[in-house]
């Protein structure tokens, strides 16, 4: 029997709770663009159709994904023999090392031991060793535990997948332990169970020698006919006996964690992902493709997710009227740098201040529905200036907290009240794919030092504020093309039919990640030759 949980957007818009991180914003109250806008709002006749929550008052806004997860994490069971790859698969997955998250290696094997590793704070891990034999001990303590953990009413709390991992007998012999079979049997288990086959290279090598005789040099046939018959094996092999065992109730993957078999990996996390949405709720969807570090598809389509869900609506909807625009870019802003969870302890890069305001920098040239003027790039951005009149010009009162060394400070379009009109929807528009380009490029970055994995020698494991000024950098000399697609895409002509929905589709389509490959190649190639001080902000000038 599964669990049934209603779909999150089934569910009531709790009222949102004030924010106590608002104050430290650095904004001008006196800037003329703050008074409240006095035009009428256009409501399109679909957007009251669409699965979002209820419309927000004018209590102050809060990240979709902090109201509706906290601090949750994706609690994952893993259960498998000593030397199946456990420790390898979450290592690829989700960025951590294992060895630093417990150093005793008798605990990392107690499954109630949650296993927590400041590098990923997304993840939870139980581990398990598996069945060997006829083991009933550890069964039972195994089938007591996803009971107990299933029956969590907090989501939190909760058991939310389970991986399963047998390796792939390579010279046949059988896959599962009595323990597993009796474990895939259980139909009162309402926990999404993956069973995954490990150690898949093996098998394809032991395959490549098979063939060698028969087909002579041909590399790219020999490698093709490997897998080939490897995938053959494995249906007879591994999911012959599940389905008989499971009578096909549970997903399988193979899996390998060396670097050519990359695409088994990503495989692996697009099953659970829908065997968790299948099962469960978005909510735990969504904590899993947080807390995974491998998929860039599973980042942008789970960062669009939880934009449609309600503020990229309310911002093509007009429902973010009465509020500010600094503060709808805040939320607009966390809730995709919650989603990509990059090592970022406290946030201090990815919500500070800095990064904030050089992102509002990045979309002034959305102003205008024509094209920029060619001298744009010169008009720099004198950040000390307005930094210095913003400070000046603050009532005595006025309840903001102002950084001890400024930078930069927001750009000036961000000083007004949120209205639905042509540029401000630009402005947005415009920051949310600028938003979701930056991070893709921070992933392909990471990725390519192998962060998140291991420290370097340098012991940087982190996001730093180098590596966003460096890919800032090469973004804004590329935006160009992605900025009149969104000039394009809404301006005074267009406005009238603008649909929400469509408008979200239009965002989906930018951001999509096979465009960036150039742009990521030119991040990871100027990152190899320049990232000397890791703690310095660029300025909003050389934006
Ligand atoms: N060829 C190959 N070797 C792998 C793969 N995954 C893991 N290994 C190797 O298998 C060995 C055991 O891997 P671990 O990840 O430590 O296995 P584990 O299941 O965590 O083992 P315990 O912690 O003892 O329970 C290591 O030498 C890994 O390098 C894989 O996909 N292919
Ligand atoms: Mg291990």
């Amino acid at each position: 029997m599964r669990l049934r949980i209603p779909k999150f957007f089934r569910r009531p818009h709790p009222v949102p709770a004030p924010d106590p991180d608002t104050r430290s914003y650095t904004v001008d109250p006196t800037h003329p663009g703050s008074q409240t806008g006095s035009d009428t709002v256009h409501l399109h006749p679909s957007a009251s159709a669409n699965p979002i929550d209820a419309s927000p008052d004018s209590s102050p806004l809060r990240p979709t994904t902090d109201t509706r997860l906290g601090d949750s994490r994706f609690r994952v069971l893993v259960v498998g023999k000593s030397g199946v790859g456990k420790s390898s698969l979450i290592n690829a997955v989700f960025g951590v090392n294992l060895a630093r998250t417990s150093d005793d290696h008798a605990t990392r094997h107690d499954i109630d031991q949650e296993l927590a590793s400041d590098d990923n704070q997304r993840l939870i891990l139980h581990d398990s060793q598996g069945f060997v034999g006829g083991d009933i001990k550890n069964l039972q303590t195994v089938q007591d535990f996803i009971k107990r953990k299933s029956a969590e009413r907090e989501l939190k709390d909760r058991l939310h997948a389970i991986w399963l991992c047998c390796e792939i007998p390579v010279a046949g012999g059988r896959v599962f332990e009595r323990g597993d079979e009796t474990l895939l049997q259980d139909d009162t288990n309402q926990v999404p169970i993956i069973v995954v086959f490990t150690k898949y290279d093996q098998l394809v090598i032991r395959k490549k020698g098979d063939l060698a005789r028969t087909l002579g040099k041909n590399e790219v046939e020999w490698e093709r006919r490997a897998q080939e018959t490897a995938m053959d094996a494995v249906r007879i092999r591994c999911e012959r006996p599940l389905n008989s065992i499971g009578g096909h109730r549970h997903t399988w993957a193979v899996v390998s964690t060396t670097t050519e078999y990359r695409d088994t990996i990503e495989k692996l996390i697009d099953l659970t992902k829908n065997s968790i949405v299948g099962v469960l709720t978005d909510l735990e969807g969504w904590l899993f493709a947080f807390a995974q570090r491998h998929s860039l598809g599973t980042k942008i389509s789970t960062s669009i997710d939880v934009g449609r869900r309600q503020y990229w609506h309310y911002m093509f909807s007009g429902y973010l009227t009465g509020h500010r625009l600094d503060e709808c870019v805040r939320v607009i802003h966390d809730d995709i740098a919650n989603g990509w969870n990059f090592n970022d302890p406290d946030h201090q890069c990815l919500k500070s201040t800095e990064f904030r305001a050089l992102m509002t920098h990045l979309v002034t040239d959305l102003a205008s529905d024509r094209p920029d003027p060619p001298n744009f790039l010169n008009t720099a951005i004198n950040v000390a200036g307005p930094a210095a009149a913003i400070i000046g010009a603050l009532p005595y009162s006025a309840p903001i907290v102002v950084p001890v060394a400024i930078t930069v400070v927001l750009a000036s379009w961000v000083y007004g009240m949120y209205r639905r009109t042509p540029k401000i929807l630009r402005y947005l528009m415009g920051y949310v794919i600028d938003m979701i380009i930056v991070m893709s490029c921070l992933f392909a970055l990471v990725e390519s030092r192998g962060l998140g994995r291991r420290l370097d020698s340098r012991g940087l494991d982190r996001i730093s504020p180098a590596m966003v000024s460096l890919v800032l950098k090469e973004y804004s000399r590329r935006k160009g093309s992605v900025h009149e697609q969104v000039k394009s895409y809404v301006n005074e002509t267009t406005f009238p039919a603008l649909q929400p929905n469509r408008a979200i589709g239009q965002i989906s389509e930018l951001v999509k990640a096979e465009q960036y490959k150039e742009l990521h190649a030119a991040v990871i190639l100027a990152a190899s030759r320049a990232l000397d001080d890791e703690d310095t902000w660029m300025t909003a000038d050389m934006l």
